[in-house]
C-alpha cells in the first residue's frame, strides 16, 4: 500500500497515530503538500459515504475534521512559496448556511504560500459581507467555499448581491468546495469552479496574471 492510501485509510478509520505517522513519513520525503491534502480529501470523503450510509455520525465527521486540521498544522510550515508569483488579493468565505471550512483554510493557506493576500471572511458568511469586503479590500477574486448542496441558493444570491452593487465587473468569482460543478457555475452566474486547490490555484493565477499585465 503506497503512502497516500496509508494516510486515506487511517483517516476513514480515525486512526491518529498512524495518520501523522504516515504523515511525518510523507514530509520527510518531501512529497508535495498538495498530495497530501489530496490524500486527506478522499479518507474525507469516504467518511461522509459511511456517514450518508450511517455507519458513521456526526462524532465521526467532528473526529475526522479534528483529524484533518492536526494534519494541516503539520504540513503548513512546509508550504513554500515560489518567490515572484505575482501576488494579488483574493477574498474569501463559505457561503451563509453553510459551516465546512477546512477546504476553504486549506486553499488559503496555498494561496498565501504562493505570495497571495488573502481576506478570510470566515463561514456562514452573509452576501452583504462579501460586499462590503469588496469595497474595503478591493481583490481581483472573490472565492465562495461550500460543501452543502443547500449551499447553492446562497451562492447565487450572493453573486447575485455583488451584481446589484454594481462590483461584479471589478472581480472575478470562483466557487469551491465538494457541491459545485458547472451547472452550479452556470446556476450562480460565477466565472469557474474547482474541486481542488491546485485546480482552484491555476485559474486565479490566470485571472490575476492577465490583470496585471
Ligand atoms: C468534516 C465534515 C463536517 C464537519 C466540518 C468541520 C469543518 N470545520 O469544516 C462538521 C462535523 C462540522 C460537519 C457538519 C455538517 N455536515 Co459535513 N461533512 C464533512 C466531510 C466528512 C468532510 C468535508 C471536508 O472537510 N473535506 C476535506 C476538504 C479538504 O475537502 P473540500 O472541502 O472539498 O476542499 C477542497 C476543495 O473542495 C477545494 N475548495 C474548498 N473550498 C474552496 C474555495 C475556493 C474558492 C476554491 C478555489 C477551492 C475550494 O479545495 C480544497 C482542498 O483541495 C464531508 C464529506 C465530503 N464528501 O466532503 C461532509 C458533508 C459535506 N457534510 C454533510 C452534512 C449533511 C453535514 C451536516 C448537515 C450534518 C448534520 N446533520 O448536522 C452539518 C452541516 C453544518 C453546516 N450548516 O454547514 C454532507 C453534505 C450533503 C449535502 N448533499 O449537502 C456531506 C457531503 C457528508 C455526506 N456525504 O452526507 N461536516
Amino acid at each position: 500500500m503506497s503512502e497516500a492510501e496509508r494516510l486515506t485509510k487511517a483517516i476513514v478509520e480515525l486512526d491518529e497515530t498512524e495518520a501523522y505517522r504516515v504523515t511525518e513519513e510523507m514530509l520527510e520525503k518531501k512529497v508535495e503538500p498538495v498530495k497530501i491534502f489530496a490524500a486527506c480529501r478522499q479518507g474525507m470523503t469516504r467518511v461522509g459515504e459511511l456517514f450518508e450510509r450511517k455507519e458513521y455520525y456526526l462524532s465521526e465527521l467532528i473526529m475526522a475534521s479534528t483529524l484533518f486540521k492536526g494534519i494541516m498544522e503539520l504540513v503548513k510550515p512546509r508550504l513554500k512559496g515560489d518567490a515572484g508569483v505575482t501576488a494579488g488579493t483574493i477574498l474569501i468565505g463559505t457561503v451563509k448556511g453553510d459551516i465546512h471550512d477546512i477546504g476553504k483554510n486549506i486553499v488559503i493557506s496555498v494561496l498565501e504560500a504562493n505570495g497571495y493576500q488573502v481576506i478570510d471572511l470566515g463561514v456562514d458568511v452573509a452576501p452583504a459581507r462579501f460586499v462590503e469586503g469588496i469595497k474595503e479590500h478591493a481583490p481581483q477574486v472573490v472565492g465562495l467555499s461550500a460543501l452543502l448542496t443547500d449551499a447553492y441558493g446562497p451562492m447565487k444570491v450572493t453573486v447575485d448581491t455583488i451584481e446589484e452593487s454594481g462590483l461584479r465587473d471589478r472581480v472575478k468569482v470562483i466557487l469551491g468546495g465538494g457541491a459545485v460543478s458547472d451547472k452550479v457555475k452556470e446556476y450562480t452566474g460565477a466565472d469557474a469552479w474547482a474541486t481542488d486547490v491546485a485546480a482552484g490555484q491555476k485559474i486565479i493565477d490566470n485571472w490575476v496574471g492577465e490583470a496585471n499585465v
